[in-house]
């Protein structure tokens, strides 16, 4: 099955990307013919820092890489790159309608604090995503809870398209990953942990050294409760213990029986340790491939030339189609 997946390279990534995405797609790469863009046109929907945003693609890369994407098996490419993108964007947005980009909940959550002071292209933004996905007659998408309205916009454009212009395009269909779910914000455990929160007590960064995860852990918000339980109710203890669980592959609730007499410092003491553990070796390996700027450009420019000669195809079809041809 033909698969593809996006990251918008926004900051340094943290354990719910690891989890949440770099993780899936190793798992995906083995079975799948999988595509993972690097979506920097998407950065830049809010502002980015140049020098700052050059540092976070190569980053994005390196950890793809360090967490064992081969790619020699799955296309890892850098969307501004690939000129079919942005045309393609432009092209749909001929058909997508201003009321179906104004439901989009994401969009209205993040234009809420700005009003209008936001980019147009946060607002056209769904329509690019959808662009991505379409140009390689993706079959089948991870999304998250937050994606979901997006992945039916790419659907919606789709069929659209094919109903008004002829089959072009293949209609993509969502894989909803249950088994690895949301890793919570440790200083809030009401929302998701995320880059582009205001304060870094909300997440664990892939680099975080040990003292500051050490801390991290160790002010993460839980409640006054006694005893150890894995328990809706207790969502900031929760969350530990789903961390807990992804790093030492035992489950939430043997742990929290394994830490019933031991109580909460132990627990988190702990926890921060086994992260620490965890990360050594992803954290040597980021490393390693950041130190080899020309190996990591060699690597995005044969993903993106590969990518390339797909979206490339795809995009004279497009405009045959439209009636952009002679
Ligand atoms: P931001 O919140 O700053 O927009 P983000 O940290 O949510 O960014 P994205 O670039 O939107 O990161 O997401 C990249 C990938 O990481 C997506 O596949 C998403 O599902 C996954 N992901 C992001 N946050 C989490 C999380 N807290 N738990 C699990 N997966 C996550
Ligand atoms: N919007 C996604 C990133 C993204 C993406 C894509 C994901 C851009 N294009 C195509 C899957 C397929 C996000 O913010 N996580």
């Amino acid at each position: 099955m033909r698969v593809l997946t996006g990251i918008q390279p926004t900051n340094i990534l943290h354990l719910g990307n690891y989890f949440g995405a770099l993780k899936p797609a190793v798992e995906l790469q083995r079975e799948d013919e999988l595509f993972i863009g690097i979506v920097d046109l998407h950065a830049i929907t809010v502002p980015q820092e140049p020098a700052q945003l050059k540092k976070n693609i190569a980053f994005a890369t390196a950890a793809y890489l360090a967490a064992g994407i081969d790619p020699k098996k799955a296309i890892l490419f850098q969307q501004s790159r690939v000129p079919a993108h942005a045309e393609l964007g432009w092209l749909l947005q001929t058909i997508a309608r201003i009321g179906e980009l104004e439901r989009m909940t994401q969009f209205k959550d993040k234009s809420k604090v700005k009003g209008q002071n936001v980019s147009v292209g946060l607002f056209t933004y769904p329509v690019l995503m959808a662009a991505d996905i379409l140009l390689y007659d993706t079959q089948a998408v991870p999304v998250g809870e937050d994606q979901k309205q997006h992945l039916e916009l790419a659907r919606d454009l789709a069929e659209r398209f094919n109903r008004d212009f002829g089959q072009t395009f293949v209609v993509p269909k969502p894989i909803i990953n249950i088994a690895s779910g949301r890793i919570l914000a440790l200083d809030n455990p009401e929302i998701k942990m995320s880059k582009s929160a205001p304060s870094p007590k909300n997440y664990i960064s892939l680099m975080d050294e040990a003292d500051v995860i050490r801390k991290k852990i160790k002010s993460a918000v839980t409640d006054s409760e006694t005893g150890i339980s894995v328990d809706d109710g207790r969502p900031g203890l929760k969350n530990l213990l789903s961390i807990f669980s992804l790093v030492t592959n035992g489950s939430p609730e043997d742990i929290a029986a394994s830490y019933a007499a031991k109580g909460m410092k132990e627990l988190k003491e702990d926890l921060a340790e086994a992260l620490i553990t965890h990360l050594a070796p992803l954290q040597a390996a980021i490393n390693d491939y950041l130190s080899q700027p020309d190996e990591l450009e060699k690597i995005v420019a044969e993903g993106s030339a590969r990518a390339n000669e797909i979206a490339s195809m795809k995009i004279s079809e497009v405009k045959v189609k439209m009636g952009l041809s002679l």
